[in-house]
């Protein structure tokens, strides 16, 4: 009997698993290249495929998204939902409006974060496609300390401050204790590395925005590159080296002040 046409196949394209760098390590970390990401729709949303990068399900208390608008394409409803979330433009434009109000221009860099119940709707008026990266979480409320209120801004217009051994610019102004939700954009010469092994807590999503490098993560020491996702369980040792010979970036999730008692 010959070999099914569907097992030829296979064998001859054997090596793409040995070249598969998508890791998943539960409670420890996870890289998720874009070339092993799968879409799907989403609901209430027209000409947009969703890549989901991190959930509950794989230990995460944040959802995290990047989603594809395609030209013409964005929310198709105005949305109003219970969490805070932030939205930040790797690749095209977006218009996005809240509240009802008059549209932002959101270009490349551009990035918004929403408190909880901050009604909006974001369309593609341009002639490509979008990528958008979402992330929502639910906002920990604290008696006294009032919920900000929303940003539109671009990564651009905000100060970058030496921080260890690179430059952090904090997209969400969390040395103020309203924000529960730490976005940093972290920027890093060919050559700099960590001055310390980090373990800490707070969890991350990582979406590399440009670059390359090594992160060492629980004693295992990977490649990582521009459109890389990586998710840090609670904890998990971290290092970065930046190789290559261009500066390397990301952005980077990570919840801050709170105390943790809304686990228990
Ligand atoms: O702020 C941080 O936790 C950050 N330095 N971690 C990281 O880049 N892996
Ligand atoms: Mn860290």
């Amino acid at each position: 009997m010959g070999v099914p046409q569907t097992q030829k196949l296979i064998v001859s394209d054997a090596d793409v698993t040995s070249r598969c760098r998508c890791i998943n390590k539960p409670g420890s970390y996870m890289i998720f290249p874009r070339a092993n990401r799968v879409e799907h729709n989403l609901p209430n949303f027209n000409g947009v495929q969703a890549q989901v990068l991190s959930t509950p399900q794989h230990g995460s208390k944040f959802v995290e998204h990047e989603l594809l608008v395609e030209a013409g394409g964005g929310t198709s409803a105005v949305r109003n939902e219970e969490f805070e979330q932030f939205l930040y433009v790797l690749e095209g434009e977006i218009d996005l409006s809240l509240d009802g109000k008059k549209a932002s221009k959101l270009p490349q860099g551009g990035f918004s974060w929403l408190p909880p119940h901050c009604a909006y709707e974001f369309t593609n008026k341009g002639k490509d496609r979008s990528r958008v990266v979402w992330i929502r979480r639910r906002y920990v409320e604290v008696a006294g300390i009032s919920i900000p209120a929303p940003i539109i801004s671009h990564e651009s217009d905000v100060k970058g401050e030496p921080v260890d051994t690179y430059i952090e610019k904090h997209l969400t102004p969390y040395e103020s204790l309203g924000f529960d939700m730490g976005i940093n954009l972290q920027t890093f010469d060919p050559g700099v590395y960590f001055s310390f092994v980090e373990a800490h807590v707070m969890e991350h999503g990582l979406y590399m925005l440009s670059g390359c490098g090594l992160y060492w993560l629980n004693h295992d020491l990977i490649e990582v590159q521009k459109d890389d996702f990586i998710y840090m369980a609670p904890f998990c040792p971290q290092f970065y080296y930046a190789m290559g010979w261009e500066k390397s970036a990301y952005l980077l999730y990570k919840d801050v002040n709170r105390d943790y008692t809304q686990f228990l």
